[in-house]
């Protein structure tokens, strides 16, 4: 099997995880996709199931790489590609500015990041609503996520509501309060490129050192999640 990416940790696992303040923030229609695409574009567009679903859907199989080192092997997405999607339903529709090459991706949660177009044209970029030959579910970002596999984890952003398209990177901020160090503007894996200003190989020490606490707090909150949802069935 080829090597890992520098830096990185296989595990056994895919679990829940990111950055603290959304561990407790859930979808509240996890089954419906709707995402707005907006920014600088000439009309605002919004995608639902029905819109994608005149995409041809691609499957792939890639690595996942969190930014705290871990990786997970050989995932089995299903969903459309970026750059199907993008030259389908949102070039010639909502027809962004001809310089917006930004793109901001925004979570349900708020959580929200950015990357650059021409990182998202590649051909193993995806909007995935099925994992493992499952649909998506809660804890890895249903109803749709963005796969990105050449880029860390928290590029590939869950529960997608919005995506914008921006001629100036300034248009948007890292989620308050966390520094914008965290935030590479490419995060490519091959590069380690985990933040800016900071080299890779530093940020990984102290990156793993988090690793553990995170798993179990995103791990007990879902499993009180879940509880919540099912008390809430009953009554
Ligand atoms: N909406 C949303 N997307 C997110 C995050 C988040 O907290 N909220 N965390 C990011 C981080 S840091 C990682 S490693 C991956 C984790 O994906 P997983 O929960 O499917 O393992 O989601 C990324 N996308
Ligand atoms: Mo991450």
């Amino acid at each position: 099997m080829s090597t890992l990416p520098p830096g990185q940790v296989e595990r056994a696992s895919f679990p829940r995880f990111g950055l603290g303040k959304f561990a407790r923030r859930f979808p509240a229609t996890p089954e419906t996709i709707a995402v707005r695409i907006a920014g600088d574009v000439e009309t605002d567009v919004r995608l639902d199931a029905a819109r994608l679903g005149t995409v041809p859907r691609a499957t792939q199989r890639s690595d996942f790489h969190c930014v705290t080192t871990w990786s997970v092997r050989d995932q089995a997405w299903s969903g459309w590609r970026f750059a199907d999607v993008y030259e389908r339903l949102i070039a010639p529709v909502a027809r962004p500015h001809a310089d917006a090459r930004f793109v901001v991706f925004r979570g349900e949660d708020g959580y929200c990041t950015i990357l650059l177009l021409e990182d998202l044209l590649r051909p193993d970029v995806l909007l995935a609503d099925r994992l493992n030959d499952q649909p998506l579910g809660i804890e890895h970002g249903a109803p749709l996520r963005l796969v990105a596999p050449a880029h860390y984890g928290y590029k590939n952003v869950k529960h997608l509501v919005a995506i914008e398209f921006w001629r100036d990177r300034r248009a948007y901020r890292f989620p308050f309060p966390y520094p914008a160090l965290m935030d590479h503007p490419r995060a490519r894996v091959a590069f380690e490129e985990r933040g800016r200003w900071i080299p890779g190989a530093i940020l990984r020490r102290l990156y793993r050192l988090i690793i553990p606490f995170t798993v179990w707090n995103f791990s007990r909150a879902l499993a009180a999640h879940r509880t919540r949802t099912i008390r809430d069935a009953k009554i």
